[in-house]
């Protein structure tokens, strides 16, 4: 399962010492070997749950499945190692939802900005038949969704202006992912959106390319941005989940009881994965003012002005996806609302 197109020598072989360090097995003695990639680096609670799917799976088949990992992009951007599932030349990665709307139109519902009032909305309805839904709709894509794990709420950084309203966006030259909806929304918001791979971000700002970006706190902070931005905004204008993808054709070489231990084994690191990026959000928007970023509270009011803003473009998307998926994802929006 050698994808190689963004290893360098030195990055496999720290990363595979890694592996064995964390590992009392070996790619040699297994029936099968996993090649899971993520785009975030190995401080980031995504490389954490990563970790804690390669413990489950090595301990429960006794090493006969061996999981490699890799971080910061090594294997690729989110588009290119879904490819490469597809290709079946590596097996897992766990992306924002954003990049899969290049794969499947639905999961453009999923980056409507403000869909989710909270995380246990959202969680409910992920975890719930409009989600598995939408994981089961990759298959078509030659991809397998396991589980649905978090990015979330995502929040504004730049390094021009404080931003707190609506009319602060004006000008802004803002990388969003490459996603339809988030283009559309921040122009809506008057600002100039310029799509880019996450592996390009850090480079970009560092160069002036764009002046802001948007993710949740955790990548804001574990990945150094607040070295090149100033501002912090807690817009919180959209939740990214992120969604736990195995290549198809790899999934379907398991024996059955395979096939079931790394479902559960996807779901039970995915807990653990949510649990960490929550924990330390607080200290972490501490620190950020201790690196010397400024925090700009956005209130309630001035959040619903910029949702009233950009809902001619959640409404405009909602048109072109399939009606009545569109009706059943709202209901249970709704219904999860209710709880
Ligand atoms: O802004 C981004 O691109 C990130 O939120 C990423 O989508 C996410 O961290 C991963 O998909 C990166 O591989």
């Amino acid at each position: 399962a050698d994808n190689g197109a963004n290893n360098t020598e030195e990055n496999v072989s720290d990363n595979n010492e890694a592996d064995a360090a964390n590992s009392e097995y070996s790619s040699g003695d297994a029936s099968y070997v996993i090649e899971a990639g993520i785009g975030l680096n190995n401080q980031h609670p995504q490389y954490e749950g990563l970790l804690r799917f390669k413990e489950i799976v090595e301990e429960e088949t006794d090493g006969d499945v061996y999981v490699e990992t890799y971080h910061s992009s090594q294997l690729g951007d989110d588009r290119e190692m879904m490819e490469a599932l597809q290709l079946g030349s590596q097996e897992v990665t766990i992306p924002s939802t954003a990049p899969v709307t290049n794969f499947v139109d639905e999961y453009a519902i999923l980056d409507f900005p403000f869909l989710f009032a909270n995380e246990e909305v959202a969680m409910e309805v992920l975890n719930g038949e409009m989600g598995d839904e939408l994981l089961d709709s990759l298959e078509d894509q030659e991809m397998v969704g396991l589980a649905w794990w978090e990015n979330g709420y995502r929040d504004l950084t730049n390094s021009t202006q404080p931003v707190e309203t609506a009319e602060d966006f004006q000008g802004l030259t803002i990388r969003t992912m490459e996603n339809e909806v988030h283009l559309e929304a921040f122009s809506e918001l008057g600002a100039n959106p310029t799509p880019m791979a996450f592996g390009e971000l850090f480079t970009g700002m560092q160069q002036g390319t764009v002046d802001g970006q948007e993710n949740p706190l955790a990548t804001i902070y574990l990945e150094g941005f607040y070295e090149v931005q100033d501002y912090y905004s807690d817009t919180n204008h959209v939740y990214s989940p992120f969604v736990f993808l195995m290549s198809k054709s790899f999934y379907d070489s398991l024996p059955d009881d395979y096939q079931e231990l790394v479902g559960d084994a996807a779901q039970e690191a995915g807990e653990f994965q949510i649990e960490q990026n929550r924990a330390q959000n607080e200290e972490m928007l501490e620190s950020l003012i201790d690196e010397g970023m400024e925090h700009s509270e956005v209130t309630d009011e001035a959040r619903e002005e910029m949702a009233e803003i950009v809902q001619p473009v959640n409404d405009q998307f909602a048109e072109q996806l399939d009606q009545d998926f569109v009706e059943r994802f709202f209901q249970a929006v709704e219904d999860a609302e209710e709880m």
